[in-house]
């Protein structure tokens, strides 16, 4: 049998990385290639070895045959997982696998190239048994047949490209004389998405939920499934939220779809991991939709409730064994909820973003699972899918998986970048999941786009960041040990900019870590009690909690509760106005005494002129005029006690400056 020793893992991300746990729990080297825009990526780290395959185009990279081959040479790999995308349903590279010797992880070229088209599949379903939504996949492709056709399955009807796949180049064609149109702009949206215009009809199942089968084959002719998944809560065809079991399966059709399943692997010979994906109507009816000939992302959730490793599954497939279990043997308990963690703008039509992972700290505890591939500092870049982590939660059941899932994801850190976190969370929550009654129109019916709001922090939440990042300024010049003076009253204003908005506080020192912090009527008392790495205690009006925080040049991420947002302070900063106005406030740069006030209302000054003495920190402190200009008004006097910030001088700018 195929004997292998090395893996190289033709992928990045987070599944690079859960390929390498296993390979190196079963005793497997492992290889990861990289490009240049992943030199930083964890799995590049967790690997025996790693080579740059390229630069971050993934036509250049990761999508590259000749690039991943000569990785495998140069490292002596005799094996390759795919993960899945990039090359995973690749027939050419499968075959091009064995042609090198190498033991591709997955199934024959044959099997990958009968999936990948929907009209063969179909037809070779339907001669299985398998049962398909009803329609037509023949070889006429004249809109006249096509017609003809409709009439026969009946409106609404589905047009599909056939080399589709993931709902690309599909229409919903609700009336006859829509038909034409729809079939004339899918035919030519498959020709260049595609290369090839063909395309098969279909009646429209509504509101479908969309259930998946996972199945495993060995090359001994076992055939096995492990229950189901039910991927509805998807939003343009991608899936967001994955559970297994479906809460809409009773275990009677668990067997007839599993069955049905097992079927459509043996009708193909398969072997390996694969997914077969079934719509399911709201009258029990289902029908096969695709078979996805590769390890889902999603595959999660059934390791959870069969208790399997499916990647040691694939290894030992690979490798010639028997599967570690057959049928009867596979019995699934409890209940298992992903959550797919996207750097992306849920209030901004879910537009992906980019940027630094500034921080990040995934949830643990029991039942809890985090796959990802991140760490502290990493880019997020516009090459690669927006999927950053996936968070998955077990239970016993679905509302013990499903209370772990939310707050797993309430605690998950993950600062600086914009993700579908709280999105995740609201989902979660809705009745419609709650009581799992979740279709595939659960997004768009109860998460419409104008309804989704950011969640903005609340006014305590700023005072905290005020708090938080005078807090750091004093601890960052020294000023909290060596300039407070309790004697002194000291009183800093604190101008925090959120967003779009300032907000400004009155900032009172009580003691070295204890502030009274005010906006108008409202007041808070916060004090910060301990600290450890990104965490710290705080004690906010009477009520301890914990917060997370990270600094990123100027910029204070914080999460309060599920809640993150970014804080900058801007007490200082020019009013905005072209000329610099703002610069000819001068402020006290650090709590201190006033030696002396060395100018006084009407005075012309010159910039650079000293203006002011402070004395902090037991040093002389000269302050000088930003700007030229005319002395308007003086804030302090000799031998004032000052808080950082206090304004000393204020100078407006000369006419002509
Ligand atoms: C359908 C359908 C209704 N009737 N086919 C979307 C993805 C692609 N794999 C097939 N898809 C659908 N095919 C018939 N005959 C509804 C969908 C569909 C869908 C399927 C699964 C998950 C989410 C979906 C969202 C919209 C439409």
């Amino acid at each position: 049998m195929s004997r292998f020793s090395k893996i190289l893992i033709a992928n990045r991300g987070e599944i690079a990385c859960r390929v390498i746990r296993t390979a190196h729990e079963m005793g497997y080297s492992t290889v990861a290639v990289y490009s240049e825009a992943d030199a930083d990526a964890l799995h590049v780290a967790m690997a025996d070895e790693a080579v740059l395959i390229g630069p971050a185009p993934v036509g250049e990279s990761y999508l590259d045959m000749d690039r991943i081959f000569s990785a495998a040479e140069v490292t002596g790999a005799d094996a390759i997982h795919p993960g899945y995308g990039f090359l995973s349903e690749n027939a050419a590279f499968a075959k091009a696998c064995e042609e090198r010797n190498i033991t591709f992880i997955g199934p024959s070229e044959e099997a990958i190239d009968v999936m990948g088209n929907k009209a063969e599949a179909k037809r070779r379903m339907i001669d299985a048994g398998v049962p398909c939504v009803p329609g037509y996949e023949g070889e006429d492709q004249s809109d006249s047949h096509f017609i003809k056709a409709a009439d026969e399955i009946g409106f609404p009807v589905m047009v599909k490209a056939a080399a589709g796949g993931g709902g690309r180049g599909m229409r919903l064609v609700a009336k006859p004389e829509k038909l034409e149109k729809a079939l004339a702009t899918a035919r030519s949206e498959a020709e260049n998405a595609f290369g090839s215009g063909e395309l098969i009809l279909e009646k429209a199942v509504i509101e479908p939920r969309h259930i998946e089968i996972q199945v495993f084959a060995d090359s001994h002719g076992n055939v096995v499934h492990l229950g189901e998944r039910d991927c509805s809560i998807q939003r343009r065809h991608q899936k967001v939220i994955e559970e297994a079991p479906s809460p809409a399966v009773s275990e009677e059709l668990r067997q007839k779809m599993g069955a049905a399943a097992v079927a459509a692997a043996k009708a193909i010979n398969y072997r390996g991991a694969g997914t077969v994906e079934f719509l399911l109507g709201a009258d029990g009816s289902f029908y096969f939709l695709e078979m996805n000939t590769r390890l889902q992302v999603e595959h999660p959730v059934t390791e959870c409730i069969t208790g399997f490793d499916l990647v040691e599954w694939q290894l030992r497939v690979a490798r010639g064994e028997v599967l570690p279990s057959l049928q009867d043997d596979i019995v699934l308990f409890g209940h298992a909820i992903e959550a797919r963690l996207y750097a992306e703008d849920p209030y901004k039509d879910f537009l992906p973003r980019v940027g630094t992972l500034v921080s990040w700290r995934p949830a643990i505890g029991e039942g809890l699972r985090c796959d990802h591939g991140l760490v502290d500092g990493i880019e997020i870049t516009p090459h690669y899918d927006a999927m950053i982590a996936k968070v998955i939660a077990y239970g016993e059941s679905r509302e013990d998986a499903r209370l772990r899932l939310i707050r797993s994801l309430e605690q998950t850190q993950d600062l600086g970048l914009t993700t579908n976190r709280q999105f995740l969370i609201d989902c979660l929550k809705h009745d419609a999941f709650t009581n799992g009654e979740a279709t595939t129109g659960f997004i768009e019916s109860y998460f419409p786009k104008k309804t989704r709001t950011r969640p903005e922090p609340t006014k305590q939440d700023i005072a905290l960041a005020a708090s938080l990042l005078f807090a750091i300024q004093q601890h960052d010049t020294g000023s909290d040990t060596d300039g407070w003076d309790s004697a002194a009253i000291n009183i800093s204003p604190m101008v925090v900019e959120v967003g779009e908005n300032k907000h400004s506080f009155q900032i009172q020192q009580n003691d070295l870590s204890s502030y009274l912090v005010r906006a108008g009527e409202e007041e808070w008392n916060i004090s910060f009690l301990d600290e450890f790495d990104t965490e710290i205690r705080v004690l906010l009006n009477g009520v301890q909690k914990t917060i997370h925080f990270a600094e990123d040049t100027d910029l204070l991420h914080i999460a309060v509760g599920a809640l993150t947002f970014s804080a900058r302070e801007v007490t200082l900063a020019p009013a905005g106005s072209a000329d610099g106005a703002g610069d000819g406030r001068i402020a006290a740069p650090m709590n201190g005494r006033v030696i002396d006030i060395l100018v006084k209302a009407g005075d012309k000054v010159e910039k650079g002129q000293i203006v002011a003495m402070l004395e902090a920190m037991k040093m002389e402190h000269e302050i000088p005029a930003r700007i030229s200009g005319t002395v308007t008004s003086i804030g302090a006097k000799k031998d004032d006690q000052v808080a950082s910030k206090a304004m000393l001088v204020e100078i407006e700018a000369e006419e002509d400056a």
